[in-house]
């Protein structure tokens, strides 16, 4: 019986084509992204992939492409499973793969046990993707599917890449890009493409071309087509593919615009449609309130003055790696911080250059934490490091480590020297004292090392006063 990797983000999804292909007694093992997929054919090329497409990380075209071009898996036939807005895309890629056959989600299962076949060599024939249902708009069905994947959709930058990868597809063009913009600088903050290479036509952190600019905020200039005759489009970057036929649509937030999203080249080679022109903007309708949601996230996530994790997120990273410490019995260490005599810089040069140094000091700090370290703004001059893995020992040296840069730190504002700053550190650990006892402990530490005369780190006493453990 044959070996049949399958490979989907969606655990259902695989389940349904392990149990049905299981019946037919192969061997069936499983891959969650292209990333794995490719591991996993690196380590033993199966006989047949069976793919989707949307994954995050890579998605199943590339972990084709880049399969393909190793010779010991090029020949290995591949049915891509796919949703049904991604068929078309999916068809053009079959053409250069192997063996390959597209069958839309959710598939039949005597479609995809025929195809199975096929693709194996054990059969001839196969009626692959059934026609839509009678009376039913296959731009209507790829949409439904479209919305069926964005509500189950939790992460929001895999929703902007769903929509983002939908619109070629549903729209019939050669690629979309999405561009996410600053909304006080205007600067490109985030750029996704779908059929085009990445890097070819807005690169992020750059400003997109007035004549662009232009065009997504006049209506009339939205939607333009040239002659393939004459010479391409103007008014894009220098590195764009031509383009003859452009629609693009602005991202409009309840703030305002906060990007665009363009589709070049109808398939067909004519000019888009005003029903093209509502049908983008109603995903880039979706796509700008997916993008303020996530700004909204991230402004509730974090402190408004440092930028740093909250205290809220302390909370939550605080439980969380407790728990992950107790189920994997591993060390958890927690850094308490709190800068020295910070009262008296306020008194002497105001409440605003005491915000300078608090920026300044987190800035320094955020860049000392290493790998899973994460740093949090716990209270007023008061920062809280949280290291996974690590020991009292190693988070001790590393608190010496904070200490020293903070100590070596040069603070201006407003053009003058505002001092040196240095911090006292209280560092505990897991398992030497339980979760319940962190916290307690690191206080009671940090107050050692104030006591001790301040600028200095100490570990947490051996044990705490009876009515805290
Ligand atoms: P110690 O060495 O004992 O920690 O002395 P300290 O002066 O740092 O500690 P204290 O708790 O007496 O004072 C903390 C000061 O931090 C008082 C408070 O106004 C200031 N502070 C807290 N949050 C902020 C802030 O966001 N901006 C500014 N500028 N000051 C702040
Ligand atoms: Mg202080
Ligand atoms: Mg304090």
């Amino acid at each position: 019986m044959a070996r049949i990797l399958v490979v989907d983000d969606r655990a259902l999804n695989r389940e349904y084509l392990v149990t049905l292909l299981g019946y037919l007694r192969h061997t069936l093992t499983e891959a969650c992204d292209g990333v794995e997929a490719l591991e996993a054919v690196r380590a033993s090329p199966p006989d047949l992939i069976i793919t989707d497409i949307d994954m995050p990380r890579l998605t199943g075209i590339e972990f084709i492409e880049q399969m393909q071009r190793d010779p010991r898996s090029a020949n290995i036939p591949v049915i891509f499973h796919s949703a049904t807005y991604r068929v078309p895309e999916a068809r053009k890629m079959a053409l250069r793969c192997t063996a390959a056959a597209v069958i839309p989600k959710p598939s039949d299962p005597e479609v995809m046990i025929s195809a199975v076949k096929l693709a194996l060599g054990e059969s001839q024939a196969i009626e692959v993707a059934p026609p839509p249902p009678r009376g039913w708009n296959p731009a209507l069905v790829a949409l439904m599917d479209l919305q069926c994947a964005l509500a189950e959709e939790r992460d929001p930058n895999r929703t902007l890449e769903l929509i983002c990868n939908a619109a070629p597809s549903l729209i019939a063009a050669q690629c979309a890009v999405l561009g996410l913009e600053d909304e006080d600088t205007g600067v490109l903050s985030r750029v996704l493409v779908c059929g085009v290479d990445a890097s070819a036509p807005f690169a992020a952190g750059a400003r997109v071309p007035a004549a662009f600019a232009l065009r997504v905020a006049e209506p009339a200039q939205r939607r333009v087509w040239k002659p393939k005759e004459g010479p391409p489009l103007p008014g894009l970057p220098p590195a764009h593919p031509p383009v003859y036929s452009l629609l693009v649509v602005p991202l409009a937030g309840a703030k305002g615009n906060c990007g665009w999203f363009y589709l070049a080249n109808r398939d067909d080679g004519t000019a888009f449609t005003a029903a093209d022109e509502d049908l983008l903007g109603l995903l880039a309708r979706q796509a700008a309130m997916v993008h303020e949601n996530c700004l909204l996230a991230l402004r509730a996530s974090r402190d408004g003055l440092t930028g740093l994790l909250n205290r809220r997120e302390f909370d939550a990273a605080f439980e969380r790696e407790c728990e992950r410490a107790r189920r994997e019995a591993s060390p958890l260490a927690l850094v308490l911080a709190d800068v020295d005599h910070f009262k008296e810089c306020n008194d002497r040069f105001g409440h605003a250059s005491g915000d300078a140094v608090l920026r300044a000091i987190a800035a320094e700090l955020e860049k000392s934490v290493r790998g899973y370290d994460q740093i949090f703004r716990y209270g007023g001059e008061e920062f809280a490091i949280l290291l996974p893995g690590a020991g009292a020992a190693d988070a001790l040296l590393r608190a010496e480590e904070y200490r020293q840069r903070i100590g070596a730190l040069e603070v201006c504002w407003d053009g003058q020297m505002i001092g040196q700053f240095t911090l006292s550190l209280g560092v505990v650990a897991y398992p030497e004292y339980g979760a319940d006892a962190l916290l307690r402990a690191a206080d009671l530490a940090l107050y050692a090392a104030k006591h001790g005369g301040r600028n200095r780190s100490c570990a947490a006493p051996r044990a705490l006063p009876p009515h805290d453990n």
